[in-house]
Parts: C-alpha cells; structure tokens; sequence
C-alpha cells in the first residue's frame, strides 16, 4: 500500500496527487498541520529530513520531492504512461519539471505567502511564528520566508516570481505551437501530443495563480496556453486539487489574490519591460 504525507493546499502535493490519479493507484493519506509544525516533528523529519510534504511510502521506503516522486510512480508502475517514450519529447518533458523545481515552487511560494500565508503567520504568536522561522533549515529559504512576511507583495522576492512566471508563459506559448513554428512541440500538451509529467507538474502553480485571481494577467493575450489550462482543467484528474479544496479556502485564495492584483500587475509591466517584451 502506496502512503503519502501531504498537507492541506500543498501545491507540492497536488502533484502527486494527480500523478496518483492518472495511474489510478490507491493511497492511503496522512495530513500533516504545517501551521502546527508537525513536519518539524523527529518522527516525520527521519522521513523527510528538510521537513517538507510530500513524501511517499512504499514498501516502508520513503521518497520524497515531488517531481521524484512522480518519476519514481512512473518506474514503479509503468502501466498508465506519463513520460513520452520519444526521448526527444521525454528531454522536453523533464524540462518542464526542471523549470518548476529551479524557479516556479519558489516563484507560487513568495505569490502565496506575500497574498495570504503571511496573514496566517500573523494569526500565530510570536513563539509560534519564531518557532516556524527558526526550523525552516535552509538559510536561502528562511531569508524568502522573512522577506514575504515583512514586506509582502514588496518584497524583491515577489518580483522575482512575477518575471519567473513571466518567462514561464512565454515558454510555453512557444512550446505549444505547431512543430516547426518557432521551436513549437506540436502540443496540445506540453511535450506534445501525449498528456505527461510536463502537464502534471506545471498544473498546481498554475491552478494557484488561477485560485488567487491572478492567472489573468499572463493568460490573457496567450491563447494556446489557455487551450491548455481549459484541456487540464477538463480532465477528471483535475478534481483531486478542485475538489479537495473547501469552499472557504477557495474564497480565501481569492479574497487575497485580488487585494494584491493591483500591485502584481504593476510588477508584471516592469518585468515585461526589463525581460524585452512578451
Ligand atoms: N522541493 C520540494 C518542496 C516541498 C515543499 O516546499 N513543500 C511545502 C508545501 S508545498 C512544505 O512542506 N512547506 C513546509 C514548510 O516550509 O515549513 C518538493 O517538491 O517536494
């Protein structure tokens, strides 16, 4: 029996999520309390040592970051294809987990926190908070952390992701287009004419943008990629990050994307500008 250790709204997760419903693999799921610490906790830590979800269990061995995970999912179970066995595409395909790895989980990580995490952190009391601070192991992340919840939709971080994003959409507009036409994979997904791990990944950063009423502002003059958002939206794996989100987080998303569209906006004229158009 497959486990896996999640959280509510782990954008990490719904990867694996949705890797677990396109392989129609059963599950059983722990739920951790991150805004209780529970994956600082010596138990999970042994399990995942920088005390992040997911992490999966299989035959007691446990696997963690997500984009292995979906990897290791596709080797363990093979039957229901998710990676291109042309390996011109498969290359494509790992790019866009690359991408996601390297500059989108940051990127939907600063979004979030400076729209509606921050306000949560403020909820805690200064031990809690001090506390969350204190485990966040890795320096780099810890300063991103600190920046968001100080300064917000300020912070140099939040710009950052704005331009990540930026040059994300502009990716894959391209990569959408006919073969041939301007580096194009052919689509309709993203390594082409197979629905991948490309498509897997990429989907939770996308639907958070879409949950913060901020999608908008890169779709809005990218008509291949919002066929492609519209083709993911409408396959029933879909539903595993939809329809486990309560109506109160969805609101909540929400009321919090739209008090810094304004500003997220403003940033995305200034990155388009610095990064030469779209
Ligand atoms: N690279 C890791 C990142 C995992 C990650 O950052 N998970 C977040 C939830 S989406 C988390 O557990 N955060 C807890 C914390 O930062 O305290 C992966 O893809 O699995």
């Amino acid at each position: 029996m497959l486990q896996l250790y999640s959280a509510r709204n782990s954008i990490c997760t719904q990867k694996v999520f949705i890797a677990l419903y396109e392989k129609d693999l059963d599950y059983e799921m722990k739920t951790l309390d991150l805004f209780a610490n529970e994956q600082y906790s010596p138990e999970y830590l042994k399990l995942n040592p920088k005390g992040v979800v997911p992490t999966l269990l299989h035959e007691g061995k446990p696997i963690v970051e997500s984009s292995l995970i979906c990897e290791y999912l596709e080797d363990a179970f093979p039957e229901r294809r998710l990676v291109p066995r042309d390996p011109y595409l498969k290359a494509r395909m790992r790019l866009w987990s690359k991408l996601v790895d390297e500059a989108l989980l940051e990127a939907t990580r600063e979004i979030s926190f400076s729209a509606m995490f921050r306000e949560k952190m403020r909820q805690m009391s200064p031990e809690q908070r001090e506390r969350r601070f204190r485990n966040v192991g890795d320096p780099e992340r810890r300063a991103r952390y600190m920046s968001t919840y100080e300064q917000g939709v300020e912070s140099p971080y939040v710009f950052q992701a704005v331009a990540h994003f930026e040059k994300a959409f502009k990716s894959m507009e391209a990569a959408l287009r006919p073969i041939g036409d301007q580096g194009g994979d052919g689509g309709p997904w993203l390594a082409g004419p197979q629905y991948s791990l490309a498509d897997v990944n990429m989907t939770p950063y996308v639907a958070r943008l879409a949950y913060l009423n901020l999608l908008d502002l890169w779709l809005a003059e990218r008509p291949l990629c919002l066929a492609w958002w519209n083709r993911v939206q409408a396959r029933p794996s879909y539903g595993v990050i939809d329809g486990r989100l309560t109506q109160e987080e969805k609101d909540e998303m929400r009321k919090h994307g739209s008090a810094i569209r304004s500003r997220i906006a403003e940033k995305l004229v200034t990155a388009r500008q610095e990064l030469g158009g779209s």
